[in-house]
């Protein structure tokens, strides 16, 4: 494993293989198979491509030999900025041929975070769009590679700029890249992030494999099936648990969109006889609405997965109304543990729990504050390990030492409790993190952030509760001696100059002269979040 990385127990490796987890593929040699098996089959379709398997696997062996031209070997990482467009798959597979590590930035991703990304992975190549949603990605580059001497190019979908053209990357290939093992990291995932800056996530063949062809099963995932991606694709949830990643590996189509107003998805769906995707929380909401008035065909969708976020009972009441029994609740992490309610669970468990880990591999331990297990039932912080959840997140040492336990379980942050039946019903999180909607802030990215402005002394985040998203972000301030408070919108334009993700930017900035402390001293968040909670509850 790629020097940095936690790897698995050799005895723990053994038994994964042993059991049938890791099948000792990679990602590269499974599309070589699809483009054999599935040669005329529609693999990949959005807004202006219609791709199949064999030309799938022609094209993304034309850019690994362009690539290669540029000098990239395996190992190397390289990060991926793509919104859902077909081309994310071929330099995903192009990276995969060559043997290079997919660094996987979201779209939102703006130069604090990507600069991080780069440095952190030691990236030496940025694939971006050249624009997206009305943000010019060559411009956020340019910065970027001022600050990140070791990225040696950036390479453009679309019209290049200064940088390089992925067209011009279209060579013949020939020689031999060298690959992956299967044991090797292929891609790595940006975590939600609870500490300073977000942590990267590696991926090995064996693993993220495992965890896709696990999640095709159990979602019956067949050669006939449609997947649409409608989330980004760059997210663990629509790129593999099973996404699209999962539908090509079960030989069906993936449909990758950036719409995100119902009506324009709908037609999609319709058009494109779309059998599975996955939502978010308040997007389930906003569909189940739009359907009320929407005239498509939605008739072909048999799996509406619905996670990130807590989905509340009434809406996914809401959302079988809207859709029929279609309704999945996925309980992910992009560390690993997948949880999924069964496609044929009784209503009950889909409306009320939010699902059963994926694996017989996957050990799940509920514990309270000194690691002690809980009683059955019991609320408890959520550990976990298995053969598809890291060991370690990449060259994060003391992060390491404080998220896993000596043992090697991973320290989910999530407070849960289990039913009779084995599934997690997701009750709280203990992580100082805001889930705003499904997207993740880390509180302490943010306090220091705005701690760096000259009118704040001091800075506390925290989620307040949310009709539409679920939770929104509030930053307490206390101004600095002599200053003016700061408000909203100034602290907006703030975080945006530093090139903070737009999601990241407080929904609310509240002023105050001192923080409430707990009785050891420390910031009492739960009281600030209680100061705003209730008048947001009352204007209910
Ligand atoms: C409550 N909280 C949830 C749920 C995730 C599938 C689905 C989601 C993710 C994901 C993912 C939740 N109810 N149903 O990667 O493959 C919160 C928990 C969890 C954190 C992980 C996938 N589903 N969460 O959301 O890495 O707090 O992955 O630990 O972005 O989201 O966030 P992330």
């Amino acid at each position: 494993m790629l020097e940095g990385c936690v790897p698995w127990p050799p005895e723990l490796a053994e038994h994964y293989r042993k059991a049938g987890y890791w099948h000792g593929e990679t990602f590269d040699e499974l599309l070589r198979r699809r483009a054999r098996d599935r040669s005329d089959h529609p693999a990949v379709v959005d807004a202006a491509n219609r791709i199949t398997y064999a030309d799938l696997g022609a094209a993304a062996g034309r850019l690994a030999a362009g690539l290669s031209g540029l000098d990239l070997s395996p190992g190397d990482r390289v990060v991926v900025q793509l919104p859902n467009v077909a081309t994310f798959l071929t330099v995903f597979f192009a990276l995969q041929r060559i043997g290079a590590v997919a660094v996987l930035a979201l779209p939102l991703h703006r130069r604090n975070e990507i600069v991080h990304l780069c440095r952190q992975s030691g990236a030496v190549a940025y694939v971006i769009p050249d624009e997206h949603a009305g943000f010019d990605y060559r411009e956020l580059a340019a910065q970027v590679r001022d600050d990140v001497p070791g990225l040696r190019h950036v390479v453009v979908d679309g019209a290049p700029g200064p940088f390089i053209d992925l067209t011009d990357l279209d060579a013949a290939p020939g020689r031999d890249h060298g690959g992956a093992a299967p044991s090797d990291v292929a891609v790595m995932l940006v975590s939600g992030g609870t500490t300073g800056l977000p942590k990267l996530i590696p991926r090995t063949h064996d693993d993220y494999l495992y965890n896709i062809r696990a999640s095709a099963e159990l979602c019956g995932l067949g050669p006939d099936d449609v997947y649409l991606a409608a989330l980004p694709v760059s997210h663990n949830f629509a790129l593999a648990c099973p996404g699209v990643l999962g539908a090509l590996h079960a030989g069906a189509t993936a449909v990758l969109t950036n719409a995100v107003a119902p009506d324009e998805v709908f037609d999609v769906i319709a058009r494109e006889r779309v059998t599975v995707t996955a939502l978010v929380p308040p997007t389930a909401r906003m569909w189940a609405e739009a359907t009320e008035w929407s005239g498509s065909d939605l008739s072909s969708l048999r799996l509406l997965q619905v996670g990130g976020a807590r989905l509340l009972p009434e809406h996914a009441r809401l959302v079988g109304r809207a859709f029929g029994p279609v309704l999945q609740q996925v309980f992910g992490m992009a560390e690993g543990l997948l949880n999924f309610t069964e496609p044929d669970a009784p209503e009950g468990v889909v409306l009320h729990t939010q699902g059963r880990p994926l694996s017989p591999g996957d050990e799940i331990r509920i514990v309270d504050e000194d690691d002690a297990d809980v009683s059955p039932g019991e609320l408890g912080h959520l550990l976990t390990r298995g053969p598809y959840t890291l060991r370690g997140y990449y060259r994060a040492p003391e992060h390491n030492a404080v998220s896993f336990t000596e043992d090697g379980y991973y320290r989910t942050g999530d407070l849960v409790r289990m039913t009779p039946t084995g599934h997690l019903v997701v009750e709280g999180r203990v992580k100082e993190q805001i889930n705003r909607g499904g997207d993740k802030i880390a509180a302490v990215e943010l306090e220091e952030h705005l701690l760096t402005h000259p009118a704040v002394a001091d800075a506390a985040v925290v989620a307040v509760p949310d009709d539409l998203l679920g939770e929104r972000t509030c930053a307490f301030v206390i101004a600095a001696s002599g200053s003016p408070p700061i408000g909203r919108s100034e602290a907006a334009v703030f975080l945006r100059d530093r090139g903070v993700a737009p999601y990241k930017i407080p929904d609310r900035v509240e002023v105050v002269d001192a923080f409430p402390v707990t009785r050891v001293g420390k910031t009492d968040k739960r009281a600030l979040a209680a100061m705003v909670a209730s008048p947001v509850a009352k204007a209910r």
